[in-house]
């Protein structure tokens, strides 16, 4: 019986269809989708384990965070030394990002030269390995002519499984392919290169980063696909990386955001997982191997094994007879004759068979033609296997982003690189099939990396650049932030205490910083005020003059903005109110009201020492006025004799008001509690209603701004408050001004702008004329920039139009210093009300204080954050004050016509 069964099998195997006997003998090495599945799903389980702090430390699939949180977005640029070690070449390329112009469409130019790495310095030591490339680096600056005084940027490629501290650390884990160097396992290979290079000498290179290849490939591809979020890497060894959520990634802090993870999927396995795949071949090679019992799935996929996978295959299904009769070569016994690049040759299409044939003999075997079918038939079954066992890998990969992003189906493109995907005639198109198959509801584009991974790992370091570069700006950022903005309560208390001082002070004497000038207005309205005033209010951003007319509690009010040219400003006394009186004879001429000699109140928002309330000398000029023979001078009387001299028409001016007290008076008529005053404009000022026991000499007002003016606040003056003060007309005056009001916010911010700039942090260190130019930089345009709506494409607009040239970083960075200066501001004056609040409530013996401030002025109305920040400080530093703001509607004019109608019904009685 047993003979009959013999005979029976070798003539079957006599007319058998060799590729048949193949796929029998390597039945096991034929996965099935389900099989293939089955596969995905545990590698599924392999990247979440090692995503987890839990079970990351006995994962074999180590998912190690790689630092890259983007994906290539356009702005990277510059010019960059790259090393490619690890895969089957060593590389050093130079490459240009949009550095300039001729650089043709995409934007990257690359110049390479391959250099061998001896056999010996695979398993030798480290120093000699990392010699050997910095010598070939020196090489090629040598023969590229980059002058080696030059600081050259450079990426490192590094295609081994690193852990990385940070963009510009690689902790190597342990060798794999056929490399085994001694000395490096566990050690920073930028820390090793760095020094090989200070050894070799004569070049100043900046290593920025060092990535891995999948990393680097993904970036390469990233460049001209925004959709490439993986990378992957059929080569002598096998990867894949792609873009995890933040969340899911337990070694890095954050939760934004995403981050590329360098699964590392080579070692899948080697904890046993696929032992129901392993044959006894993949035993033998890995038993072969430089690293047994590692990089178990790499073995069975990457070019370094499949060549050997197919040699002991044939080796044993010789000895088995069942191939060229039995007869077995030592060259076929010899590890590593046949490689991955005859594995290919073997399936090419057309001379598939024929470069079978070569290579069988070339290996001192005589293939009969059904042997070299089925040699043929074994490489294909092989280099199905690889990839077929890669598309299951990517679909597990996939399938987790599409997860992580609660997809149904998922569009995306996966960066390839490495000779097997590359020159494999077949493994493309078999490797798309399966994923699509695997994966019927994703769209996956496959992209192979044309110029190998350099690029992008230049784009890494074009990052790493901008990343240190920002957090170089950042850090001195927060060096202006603390040394700009008293972002600290202890400062602020600092303020609040300080401008505590200088109030009771100024009350008590004269000569004070704070000058509390009395105002001689006892009471707020109290809506009996009647008949028609004029207002004139001269101090802010305009000369306005208005026509109020009061009527049971209500009001009308007509007026005209007029504007004060700035050698008007900074004239004569005499040319400044005789444009005054111009400005009212055409709106009296307007309102046909010229031969009416109307009560007026003329805001004049200046400190002024009254002796009455329709008169008061000009302490001194403020906001970038000076006008001559005025500081000393009665206003009002000046004004009066303007008039005279225009001989147009006459006004009774009844009272002279400062601004604030005008916009405490006018939100007073709406909301009686309204009991302070405060300007947040040009200038800056506040005013309260005092207790009168408390103002020993009998006239008393304000002027906060003078805060400082005796140098009480330098520990929060900075640099660039001290340039702006230094050249403004009025130096070592208004100290506590010049840090909050409008008129000089935006000359801060162009300090601060100069000093980055003069550092190379910003508009790339060139300091343009414009950026020299005082004023340049209104306040305005800090309400512009740091609005919420503005997208950052906008705030370089509003850069460019002030002929400051900028990327978007720079733009982020102008954006930041608004914020920081006018945080300040708004802090600063929410520390000074602070303290006048809780002075009221503790004068007036009271546990809570619930009061109303009228305030005006561009900077409050218009700027986007001041009011808000200021509200919030008021609250965190006066806790026992319930303080609400009212916005001046018609601003403090008619406040001052409010004044002129209590003074006017005063006479009259
Ligand atoms: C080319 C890339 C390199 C990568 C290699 C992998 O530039 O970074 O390591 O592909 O393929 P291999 O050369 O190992 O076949
Ligand atoms: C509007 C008031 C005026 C005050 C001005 C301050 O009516 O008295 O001087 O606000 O704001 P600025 O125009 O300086 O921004
Ligand atoms: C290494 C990976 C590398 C891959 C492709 C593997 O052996 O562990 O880091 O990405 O080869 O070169
Ligand atoms: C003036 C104040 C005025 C404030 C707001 C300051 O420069 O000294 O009198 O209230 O600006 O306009």
């Amino acid at each position: 019986m047993l003979a009959v069964h013999l005979v029976s099998f070798f003539f079957s195997k006599l007319q058998e269809d060799p590729t048949k006997k193949v796929d029998r003998f390597l039945h096991a090495m034929r996965l099935q989708d389900e099989q293939l599945v089955d596969v995905s799903n545990r590698f599924l389980a392999e990247m979440k384990k090692g995503l987890s702090a839990e079970s990351l430390a006995a994962a074999a699939v180590k998912m190690l965070p790689t630092h890259v949180r983007s994906t290539p977005d356009g702005s990277e640029k510059g010019q960059f030394v790259a090393l490619d070690l690890g895969g089957s070449k060593f590389k050093v390329l130079r490459v240009k990002v949009r550095e300039d112009e001729g650089i043709k469409k995409g934007g990257v130019e690359m110049e390479e030269k391959t250099y061998p790495i001896p056999e010996e310095l695979h398993e030798g030591r480290a120093v000699e390995l990392f010699d050997h490339v910095s010598e070939s680096l020196k090489d090629f600056l040598h023969e590229k002519n980059m002058s080696p005084e030059k600081k050259h940027p450079l990426a490192f490629t590094f295609s081994f499984p690193c852990e990385h501290p940070s963009l510009d650390q690689g902790l190597l884990l342990s060798w794999c392919k056929n490399y085994k160097v001694r000395g490096l396992q566990g050690k920073d290979v930028v820390q090793s290169l760095r020094q090989a290079i200070d050894r070799t000498g004569d070049m100043d290179v900046d290593v920025l980063a060092v990535v891995n290849d999948t990393v680097a490939t993904m970036m390469t591809c990233g460049f001209d696909d925004q959709c490439c979020e993986v990378g992957l890497i059929i080569g002598t060894g096998t990867n894949a990386c792609y873009m995890e959520e933040l969340r899911h990634i337990d070694l890095v802090q954050g939760d934004e955001g995403r981050m590329c993870v360098n699964t590392e999927w080579g070692a899948f396995g080697d904890d046993g997982a696929l032992d129901d795949f392993i044959t006894d071949f993949d035993r033998d090679v890995d038993a072969a191997s430089l690293n047994p019992g590692k990089q178990t799935f790499e073995k069975m996929v990457s070019g370094m094994y499949l060549g050997e996978l197919v040699r002991l295959v044939v080796l044993k299904m010789a000895k088995l007879g069942l191939l060229f009769d039995g007869h077995v070569s030592d060259a076929l016994r010899t590890k590593g004759k046949i490689t991955t690049a005859d594995v290919a040759a073997m399936e090419e299409y057309i001379n598939g068979l024929i470069n079978t044939k070569e290579i069988l003999t070339r290996l001192q075997l005589t293939p009969s033609p059904d042997d070299c079918v089925a040699v043929q038939q074994i490489s294909t079954i092989v280099s199905f296997r690889s990839s077929n066992l890669v598309a299951a890998g990517l679909a597990a990969i996939l399938t987790r982003i599409k997860q992580n992003r609660n997809l149904r189906g998922l569009r995306i493109t996966v960066g390839v690189d490495g000779t097997v995907y590359k020159t494999h005639p077949q493994y493309p198109k078999r490797l798309h099939k399966v994923v699509r198959r695997l994966l019927p509801d994703c769209q996956v584009r496959f992209l192979l990396s044309e110029s190998g991974s350099s690029k992008g790992a230049a784009l890494v370091a074009a990052v790493a650049q901008r990343l240190t570069s920002q957090r170089r700006k950042v850090r001195l950022l927060d060096q202006i932030r603390f040394r700009c903005l008293c972002t600290f309560s202890s400062q602020l208390q600092l303020v609040k205490s300080r401008m505590r001082e200088g109030l009771e002070a100024g009350l008590k004497s004269k000569g004070c910083t704070i000058k509390m000038l009395p105002s001689f207005v006892y009471h707020t309205p109290n809506g009996t005020e009647r008949g028609k005033y004029l207002a004139l209010d001269l101090g802010g951003t305009n000369f306005r003059a208005m026509l109020v007319r009061f009527k049971r509690q209500k009001s009308r009010l007509y007026h005209k903005i007029y504007t004060i040219p700035l050698e008007i400003m900074q004239g004569t006394g005499e040319e400044l109110f005789d444009h005054l009186a111009q400005c009212v004879c055409d709106f009296l001429d307007y309102m046909g009201l010229k031969k009416v000699r109307l009560p007026a109140g003329f805001t004049f928002s200046f400190p002024c020492q009254q002796s009455g309330i329709d008169t008061g000398t000009l302490v001194s000029w403020t906001k970038g006025f000076k006008a001559t023979d005025c500081e000393g001078e009665d206003v009002v009387n000046m004004l009066r004799e303007a008039i005279k001299r225009r001989n147009e028409f006459d006004l009774d001016i009844v009272a002279l008001v400062n601004d604030t007290v005008g916009t405490m008076m006018s939100c007073a008529y709406e909301d009686p509690k309204c009991e302070v005053g405060m300007i947040a404009g040009t200038g800056s000022n506040l005013c309260y209603m005092e207790e009168l026991k408390n103002i020993e000499k009998l006239e008393q007002s304000n002027e906060w701004g003078g805060l400082g003016d005796d140098r009480c606040l330098e520990d929060i003056i900075t640099p660039y408050d001290a340039e702006v003060d230094m050249h403004s007309v009025n130096p070592g005056k208004q100290r506590f001004e010049k840090l909050t009001s409008g008129m000089y916010l935006g000359e801060i911010v162009r300090q601060v702008l100069l000093d980055l700039t003069r550092r190379g942090l910003l508009f790339k260190g060139h300091v343009t004329e414009t950026l020299k130019t005082p004023g340049i930089f209104e306040t305005k345009y800090l309400s512009q920039i740091e609005s919420d709506r503005l997208a950052l494409l906008q705030v370089r607009s509003i850069l460019q139009q002030l002929g400051l040239h900028g990327t978007c970083d720079d733009s982020i960075i102008v954006k930041e210093v608004c914020g920081a200066v006018s945080r300040r501001a708004a802090q600063m004056c929410g520390a000074g009300m602070a303290a006048v609040v809780d002075k009221i409530r503790e004068d007036r013996g009271l546990e809570r204080l619930s009061i109303a401030v009228g305030v005006d002025g561009a900077l409050y109305k218009l700027h986007p954050h001041f009011s808000q920040v200021l509200k919030e400080t008021v609250g965190v530093m006066a806790p026992h004050c319930n303080v609400t703001f009212l916005p001046s509607e018609e601003g403090s004019g008619k406040g001052a016509a409010l004044i002129a109608a209590v003074v006017r019904q005063k006479q009259e009685m």
